[in-house]
């Protein structure tokens, strides 16, 4: 038999494959959705402090290889969230996406929402969203002061979702590990724009957005890489997954989970069946008897 779970930090996942926050997980519903067809986990849309509508349209741009977003961290705030779920119980684990602009409004986050979280991812990395995101994932030392206050006010796991947008992704990995970090994730999106030649200027009404699909992948992957190298805590591999040969690639490269947003919106829910299926066949072609086994055996 072949097996797909993976067990991180103490919580088992059917299948490595998990919704990852972006722009198809702010319901319940997406993320049952999600499940019912293949995830093995689901982290929600960002949640803050206060509800925030977003930035106006056009927020989404698709081009050949991806898309561009900048959403501007859309949510119903801790409040409008617990009211959100509540009533729902779910049967697959939950990782609530929180961020915040100090270290104590991160921890005041984690502290409201741990009863219904199964573990927090932390957006370190939101590419434009000023006061936030990368504004504070970009320095060490902030990600240590954001990792330190959220592990001392929750007993959930604790995952540090890193941006690729600085010059070295494991000096911020082991920032985060330094803190107590349960794992990271990498990567979240590339600042990027796109400009319409006619009217002449950007085309999201933000100007500047984050880029991910199937162009980010090979940076994604040598994020992972990196990371997977220099850390011992786990490592979610996120960026441009789309395909089996994807998901294998950034199990190689280290990869303990994995995290597929944009090619649900490019490919359809159905992503995470054949995503899935995929990854079976090849291990059982392979001769591997789980996905453990293939975990970072591109890394020597
Ligand atoms: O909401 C967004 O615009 C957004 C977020 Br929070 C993020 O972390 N990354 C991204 O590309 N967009």
């Amino acid at each position: 038999m072949t097996s797909l779970e993976v067990e991180l930090f103490g919580i088992k996942f059917e299948n490595p494959l998990i919704l990852a926050s972006g722009i198809n997980d702010k319901t319940p519903e997406q993320w049952i959705r999600a499940h019912e067809e293949g995830a093995g986990g689901v982290v929600t849309k960002s949640i803050g402090i206060e509800p925030r509508k977003g930035y106006d349209n056009p927020t989404i741009v698709e081009l050949p290889y991806g898309l561009i977003n900048a959403m501007g961290l859309p949510n119903p705030g801790w409040k409008g969230f617990l009211e959100m779920v509540e009533g729902y119980t779910f049967d697959f684990p939950l990782i609530v996406s929180i961020f915040g602009g100090t270290p104590g409004e991160f921890a005041f986050l984690a502290e409201k929402l741990s009863d219904v979280a199964d573990a927090f991812e932390l957006n370190l990395s939101c590419p434009h969203a000023k006061g936030y995101g990368m504004e504070i994932g970009q320095k060490p030392e902030n990600v240590y002061d954001v990792v330190k206050a959220v592990k001392d006010a929750t007993d959930r796991p604790v995952i540090a979702k890193l941006t690729p947008n600085t010059d070295d992704i494991a000096k911020l990995g082991l920032a985060a590990e330094r803190a107590g970090a349960d794992g990271v994730s990498a990567i979240n999106t590339l600042k990027a724009m796109a400009i319409d030649v006619y009217a002449r200027k950007p085309i999201l009404s933000n100007k500047i957005g984050g880029y991910s699909g199937p162009g980010v992948k090979p940076i994604a992957l040598r994020a992972v890489y990196d990371l997977a190298k220099a850390l011992d805590i786990p490592v979610i591999g996120i960026g441009g997954i789309t395909t089996w040969q994807d998901a294998v690639e950034f199990l190689l490269a280290g990869a303990s989970a994995l995290q597929v947003g944009t090619a649900v919106s490019l490919r359809g829910w159905k992503v995470f069946g054949e995503i899935s299926e995929g990854i079976e066949r090849y291990l059982r072609k392979e001769g591997f008897s789980g996905v453990k086994e293939i975990i970072g055996l591109a890394l020597e």
